[in-house]
């Protein structure tokens, strides 16, 4: 029998919003923190994370710092992590070489990245934890992920696990054809499938024996329209009958995000007290308010004035103030702090036309390309060329339905 625990998804100095970015990278690693410390007290043979280690190549150096304070705690028990490189964790540099940056400061030899070029995978993707569990670890590689993984057949009598970082059609959200399927993984002979990538987490479910998990996170990662769960996973593995126990836990925040709605015509004061009766000693919040209502002309809401007495409580380290109020004359949305926010801007006025979950997921598209290095020119500012041309193709099937299919 072993113990696992399975993690992902860390993104370990997550700085936004800016406003409150030290609040933000310390609730990063303060989860972090949690999930070593469960893995610790729980004695597990070994933990496994399924990438995005980092939230950028580049943190704070006091990120790194915690990061591998935190690791020394796991060593001392003499607990190996292994774990792979998710988009957040590379960078490319002169000539398309893979940098490795933050992560590859983890250093210790408890610490194992599996970091196979996509050639090179299975033969290097691998490392055997002992004679009973082999653990695989295929990286971010973005659209090459399918193919890699149709070529790839584990010949071995193991139990054994995969680590991978993608979206996996049938178990997590999917937004493109080109991702894996997990019909298709389940065919090959593996016995569980550890999922990073997606920061929704996913029930477990076993398809043709093998087991897969997507948990999720384990911080806020958008901190402003989704509310996912944070998770983490902690495996019973009976190796000789191949059967898996999955144990999915909360990782508490301290640092928590809530939206609250107002009727137009609370004065700042008892906007103030109605949160006030809601918040909880231990914790810290950033709290979204929207006023909703009809207004008549010229009549004025003040919306900084309602922030500026949120932001009084001790607890509240961040409020935002938005307007979503009708007058007779035109409508009006207005909001104050971190500026025009694309998703409340879609959700607020598509909703009546059924567009909205279109318009998102192509916003969605938008940002996962342009969090890929791959796709951005030198500058790493915009997209190159073929990457503004697939963009624009899978836009287009989104409007007018898929036309390849029609050809
Ligand atoms: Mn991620």
């Amino acid at each position: 029998m072993y113990k696992v625990l399975h993690f992902g998804d860390t993104h370990l100095g997550r700085k936004h919003p800016s406003k409150i970015s030290k609040k933000r990278v310390e609730s990063s690693i303060k989860a972090f923190r949690h999930v070593i410390q469960k893995a610790i007290q729980e004695d597990v043979d070994f933990v496994i994370h399924a990438g995005d280690v980092f939230d950028t190549v580049y943190p704070w150096h006091t990120v790194i710092e915690s990061a591998k304070k935190e690791l020394q705690n796991l060593e001392e028990a003499e607990i190996p992590l292994y774990c792979i490189r998710g988009n957040h964790d590379r960078s490319f540099g002169q000539g398309r070489s893979l940098k490795g940056l933050a992560i590859e400061h983890l250093t210790s030899e408890y610490i194992h990245l599996i970091d196979p070029q996509a050639s090179e995978f299975p033969q290097n993707g691998y490392i055997d934890h002992d004679e009973n569990i082999r653990v695989y670890g295929l990286g971010y590689h973005a659209s090459r992920t399918q193919e890699i993984l149709r070529e790839f057949k584990p010949e071995n009598e193991k139990f054994n696990i995969l680590l991978m970082h993608d979206f996996v059609e049938g178990v997590t959200r999917s937004y493109s054809n080109s991702i894996p399927k997990a019909d298709m993984i389940a065919e090959k002979d593996l016995q569980y499938v550890a999922i990073g990538h997606d920061h929704e987490p996913n029930p477990e479910q076993v398809i043709n024996s093998t087991t897969f998990s997507a948990t999720g996170g384990t911080v806020d990662y958008d901190f402003n329209t989704t509310n996912f769960r944070k998770t983490f996973n902690i495996l019973e593995i009976d190796e000789e009958n191949q059967n898996i126990d999955v144990d999915n836990h909360k990782v508490p925040q301290e640092l928590e995000l809530r939206k609250k709605k107002f009727k137009v015509g609370h004065s700042p004061q008892q906007i103030r007290n109605k949160i006030e009766d809601e918040i909880q000693e231990h914790k810290e919040y950033a709290y979204k308010i929207k006023i909703q209502g009809e207004i008549s002309s010229g009549q004025e809401i003040q919306t900084q004035k309602i922030a500026d007495e949120v932001e009084k409580i001790d607890q509240v380290v961040l409020a935002d103030t938005l307007l979503d109020v009708k007058t007779d004359e035109v409508e009006m949305a207005e909001s104050k702090g971190e500026g025009f926010n694309i998703y409340e801007h879609l959700e607020d006025n598509l909703q009546q036309n059924k567009l909205e979950e279109n318009f998102i997921q192509m916003h969605e598209r938008a940002e996962n390309m342009l969090s890929n290095e791959e796709n951005l020119t030198r500058s790493g500012f915009s997209l190159q060329k073929q990457a503004r041309k697939n963009l624009r193709e899978k836009i287009d099937n989104q409007i007018f339905g898929d036309i390849e299919d029609e050809a």
